[in-house]
């Protein structure tokens, strides 16, 4: 018995991570298909956008699978309707609190995962009704917090009632196995994804993230309160040169950013592209399919194997 497995409805306790403009359609369906828990990454879609990826989705797997929803948005709220209007079951939120959207989501049956940085902010969602709390430690891709996996799942295992996935830094069955020894009951994976056959980024990012080292990753923007670790190159050398002047406005530090995921995502633009991704993509390297990805990480592991 998971207690993941059992709330979600998937085979195997292993949760897509919500990848802004690279979750869609595609990838989640594949996730969900490999027997992982598949999901649409709303990041800055819209509402139509979004709708039409959940079409698209059950197009492809009758597998349960849910939509990340990312606070920061501007269409969040549009996007706390669609959920219910679509018959969603599952939704995972990033980048804020999502306090506010819980009790109708809640009336609507639907499960509530919110990803937290903080033991004081897993406590704030259990009591506001939140049905799993995602752990997530600042070894992960994107936007991240200041605490490391290996300290903050145990924390908030003893902290909350409710089932942990820890994320963050999880790429392989001895992370798996070292997550649900801090007390997790499933993980969340995102940087491996990415150096999938099946994940719709450019081959460049692919590739960039298998070449990548243990230090090839950065965090840009600590100072300026949006914190994203990303693969080092010309524009994240340019951002933390930025962040180090004075008097540089924070609409001057944006223009930097702005579009730099779509240039790294779509066009494989690697020197002044955001390449979102976390320090595990030091351990990745080689492109595999997602299901060879999925039962690498779940059959080898010595806690399902050895019923620990
Ligand atoms: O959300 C993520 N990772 C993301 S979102 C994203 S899109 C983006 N693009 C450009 C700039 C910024 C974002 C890329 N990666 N992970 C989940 C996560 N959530 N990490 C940390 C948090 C978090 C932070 C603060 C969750 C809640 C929170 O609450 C603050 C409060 O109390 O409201």
């Amino acid at each position: 018995m998971n207690k993941v497995k059992d709330m979600l409805g998937c085979e195997y306790p292993i949760i897509q991570g919500g990848m802004a403009n690279i979750a869609t359609h595609v990838l989640c369906a594949a996730v969900s298909n490999a027997g992982g828990f598949g999901l649409i990454g709303a990041g800055g879609f819209d509402k139509k956008r979004v709708k039409e990826e959940i079409i698209k989705t059950r197009e492809l797997t009758d597998k349960p699978f849910g939509v990340n929803i990312m606070l920061m948005s501007p269409h969040a709220e549009d996007l706390s309707d669609l959920v219910i209007e679509e018959n969603i079951k599952v939704v995972t939120t990033g980048a804020g609190n999502p306090g506010i959207y819980m009790e109708k989501w809640h009336k609507a049956g639907i499960k509530v995962l919110p990803v937290v940085p903080s033991v004081a902010l897993a406590k704030r969602m259990e009591r506001s009704g939140a049905d799993a709390v995602i752990v997530e430690g600042t070894e992960a891709g994107g936007h991240v917090g200041e605490l490391t996996t290996f300290t903050l799942v145990p924390q908030v295992s003893d902290a909350v009632n409710i089932p942990v996935i820890a994320a963050g830094g999880i790429a392989d069955s001895r992370g798996f196995d070292a997550a649900m020894m801090l007390g997790a009951s499933g993980v969340q994976i995102g940087t491996v994804l990415l150096a999938s056959k099946e994940c719709p980024v450019h081959e460049n990012y692919k590739n960039k993230v298998v070449k990548a080292k243990d230090t090839d990753s950065v965090v840009t923007g600590r100072t300026t309160g949006a914190p994203v670790r990303v693969l080092k190159n010309k524009m994240s050398r340019q951002y933390l040169k930025l962040q180090k002047e004075k008097n540089v406005s924070l609409e001057e530090m944006e223009k930097l950013t702005l579009g730099s995921l779509s240039k790294a995502v779509f066009d494989g633009d690697m020197d002044y592209g955001s390449i979102m991704a976390g320090q595990s993509a030091g351990l990745v390297k080689e492109i595999r399919s997602i299901k060879e990805i999925l039962d690498d990480i779940y059959l080898n592991s010595r806690t399902i194997k050895e019923n620990l």
